[in-house]
């Protein structure tokens, strides 16, 4: 049947005659009968992604481009007088995700599906998910994110466990979300949620009833963790995931004939950072309870576990105190201890002990008890390997791996991007859809102006489809012939939106003293803080009043212009990113892992102005060094100086002039016009007294390097072949290329 027939089948009228709400659903029914048909590989073993995010975007057009129907539902549409984009508007994006590392989840369950691969993800069914960032007063405020309508991606499965907490229980029930692969399979995103669970003792706010777990589990993702209260609801989360991920497991291999000894020859799991780690003494729990001893069980457990560490942020390292798992998850605290004292009676380093002081350290369960344990970009696995696990390396050196973090094609450039899709296809065919190494072939029409300046209007184009959307959607008034400066991930000290404010300001005294850029210049920023993190949303506060201040002078908004994008999320990453000119990947060397966003950017052809970090280490490498903006201190000096603990953020604000003048602007009248004191003041000192991720150190070569980038510019055929450049080599950082690798070197899954 036509795709015309189908959709008016399901409509029961025609598509010109019916609101762009009813054809959405129409789209949506038809999307997952068409799903629902596709392949699945069922092979004996099976891996399960537990994670506790999961950012996987609105789901519509992904889903009609790896059905190979995207083109044709558009034009069908089109002929009947109506817009996709604007359908898809209507629908909600689940906010089941922080950052990176839900988003890399989500790009892994599209690879893990396209190759044909017998993976699920496994995680929780937030109602309310992280939040919904809304901007009142130059500050963020935090307000409920529903997302969930009665009719939507989720499938209700039959399949519900019965999960014990010291004291009460709950019920739990499946959903389940197709994940459709470019290559005519699927597999599954399946999402626990609570029976119990009550939207309804939720306001205007994120505030709730934190005591009441058998109404409040599901309802947000990351519940504020500034109190006892708080962060003993995210253990009953946690626990409740890997519960229930458990049984799954169990269920599904004996289902397919494991006697549960050689459950290793049927589940990989992998443990997505330490918030999935209890899955180890859960698994042991149940196989004990099948019978098998426990020390069988922890041999068998020790089999089937695979730890992806995403940052070396001690704060970020989770260790609970024996007191909240003795309450929340009494049955595992003997299993906890005696895998402790297996550790104890072997091992004579004590830093690697589980429990210690009153605390249980996940990851050191994870490592201990995993077979694979792995960085998510070289250098990171490097300092993980050298420094920070490096207590742990020298126990288990094999156990160690890097996998470098990749991107899904299919939703980063295919459909955030059609139009640059359709020149990087005429020029080299369409092969590179199936294998991103193909890209390379760019590389021949370096030299080839039309090709150049046919690259130029493709991001000329993207850049005018920002401005109409932030014009409409955010009421911002952007210069489309400016630069596009672009800073977008999570709010947080170590990725240094501060440093890029603080260059703002510089360049407001420069345009103020008559210093005008040639090409005029807009920085947007786009991050959400967590709700508690006090310093994190006081660099908002200041980035807003800086938008307000700078965008309201006369003097200076024809030169420079900077927009904060409210709720920053998927969506909205859709828009900016192949709008950008120059990608922000400025954090201080040795703390970004890997970064995800840095690949997407270069692979809509901006260029990375970054420190010495993460994948942008991969990412200088394969480009070289014409085509990106490297500056600062490398991760070497920056461990370095942490170890000698030296650091004075006063010395370099007292002799250095630029510094001082900028941070002292941060106190000064004409933004406290606009601000609030107790934030810029607290602000101020933290810079002036504690400037932990060091941003003064890099700030004269940060300030250079920009400048140096802003100039090059303006050559315009030298800057689109540093675009094309950046293109072609981005197919390293494919999604497909790292789970192909996750699956030859860590989980070993049939074809
Ligand atoms: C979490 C938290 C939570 C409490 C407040 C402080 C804090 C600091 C950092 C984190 C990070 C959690 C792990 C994470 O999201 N890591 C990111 O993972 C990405 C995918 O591997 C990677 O690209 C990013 O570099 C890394 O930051």
């Amino acid at each position: 049947m036509a795709i015309m027939q189908e959709i008016e089948t399901k409509l029961q009228k025609g598509i010109s005659v019916s609101t762009n709400e009813e054809i959405y659903f129409a789209l949506l029914d038809l999307v997952k009968e068409k799903a629902e048909g596709k392949v699945t590989n069922d092979g004996k073993k099976k891996l399960y992604y537990i994670s506790a995010e999961f950012l996987i975007g609105k789901l519509l057009s992904n889903n009609l481009i790896n059905l190979g129907i995207y083109d044709e539902v558009k034009e069908t549409l089109e002929k009947n007088g109506r817009s996709l984009a604007e359908i898809e508007e209507i629908e909600a994006e689940p906010s089941l995700g922080n950052g990176g590392l839900g988003r890399l989840a989500a790009c892994f369950l599209d690879s893990i599906a396209t190759l044909g691969l017998n993976g699920d993800g496994v995680g929780l069914n937030y109602h309310f998910g992280l939040f919904k960032q809304v901007f009142e007063n130059n500050l963020q405020k935090e307000t409920p994110n529903p997302w969930i309508t009665e009719k939507s991606w989720l499938t209700k499965s039959d399949i519900s466990y019965d999960v014990n907490f010291g004291g009460f229980k709950v019920t739990s029930r499946l959903y389940d979300i197709d994940v459709v692969g470019y290559n005519n399979r699927t597999t599954k995103l399946r999402l626990f949620d609570i029976e119990s669970v009550d939207e309804s003792i939720v306001g205007d706010t994120i505030d709730f009833d934190k005591d009441d777990i058998e109404k409040n589990l599901t309802l947000f993702l990351y519940p504020d963790d500034s109190d006892d209260k708080g962060r003993l609801l995210r253990v009953y989360q946690q626990y409740f995931m890997v519960s229930n991920a458990a049984h799954l497991i169990i269920d599904e291999a004996i289902a397919k004939g494991s006697n549960l000894h050689d459950l290793a020859d049927y589940a990989a799991v992998q443990i997505n950072d330490t918030h999935p780690s209890m899955v180890i003494p859960e698994l042991i729990r149940l196989l004990q309870e099948k019978g098998i001893l426990m020390d069988e069980a922890i041999e068998i457990v020790s089999k089937v576990c695979a730890y992806t560490n995403h940052t070396i942020l001690a704060e970020a390292l989770e260790k609970w105190p024996i007191a909240f798992l003795d309450k929340a998850v009494p049955q595992l605290m003997p299993i906890i201890r005696e895998l402790d004292n297996k550790v104890r009676a072997t091992v004579s380093d004590e830093s690697t002990y589980i429990i210690k002081d009153g605390l249980v350290h996940m990851a050191h369960m994870d490592i201990h008890y995993g077979y694979s344990i792995n960085g998510v970009a070289y250098l990171h696995t490097e300092i993980l390997k050298n420094t920070e696990l490096n207590n742990f390396y020298k126990l288990y050196p094999e156990r160690f791996n890097n996998k470098t973090n990749g991107i899904t094609f299919r939703r980063w450039l295919m459909s955030c991007n059609p139009e640059l899709s359709a020149m990087i296809t005429d020029l080299i065919g369409d092969g590179w859809k199936k294998d991103a190494n193909e890209l390379e072939k760019l590389g021949n029409f370096l030299n080839d102006d039309a090709v150049l300046d046919r690259l130029l209007s493709v991001k000329a184009g993207k850049k005018a489809d920002l401005k109409n959307y932030l014009a409409t959607t955010q009421g911002m008034d952007i210069d489309d012939n400016s630069i596009f400066d672009i800073q977008v991930k999570r709010l947080h000290e170590y990725k240094r939106q501060q440093l890029n404010a603080l260059y703002i300001i510089h360049k407001y005294f420069e345009i103020k003293a008559g210093k005008k850029p040639e090409t005029p210049i807009t920085l947007f920023f786009g991050a959400k803080a967590a709700p508690a993190y006090i310093i994190a949303k006081d660099i908002i506060h200041l980035i807003l009043c800086l938008q307000e201040i700078i965008n309201n002078d006369p003097e200076v908004s024809p030169y420079l212009k900077v927009f904060m994008v409210e709720n920053y999320n998927v969506t909205m990453a859709e828009k900016l990113i192949p709008a950008c000119d120059i990608s922000e990947q400025i954090s201080l060397a040795s703390k970004e892992a890997s970064g995800t966003g840095n690949m997407k950017f270069m692979l809509n052809g901006a260029v990375t102005l970054g420190t010495s970090d993460g994948a942008n280490v991969e990412i200088a490498e394969l480009v070289g060094a014409d085509n990106i903006y490297v500056f600062g201190e490398d991760s070497q000096t920056v461990i370095d100086r942490y170890e000698r603990g030296d650091y004075c953020s006063k010395d370099y604000y007292e002799k250095d002039e630029d510094i001082k003048k900028a941070v002292d602007f941060i106190i000064s009248d004409e933004v406290m016009a606009v601000g609030c004191k107790e934030n810029l003041e607290r602000l101020y000192n933290e810079l002036l007294n504690k400037d932990w991720f060091m941003t003064f150190p890099d700030f004269q070569d940060y300030v250079a390097t920009k400048e140096r980038a802003y100039s090059d510019y303006n050559n315009r055929k030298a800057w689109a072949k540093k675009m094309l450049v950046n293109i072609s080599k981005a197919g390293f950082f494919s999604s497909d290329r790292t789970i192909a690798q996750y699956n030859e070197e860590v989980w070993k899954l049939d074809k």
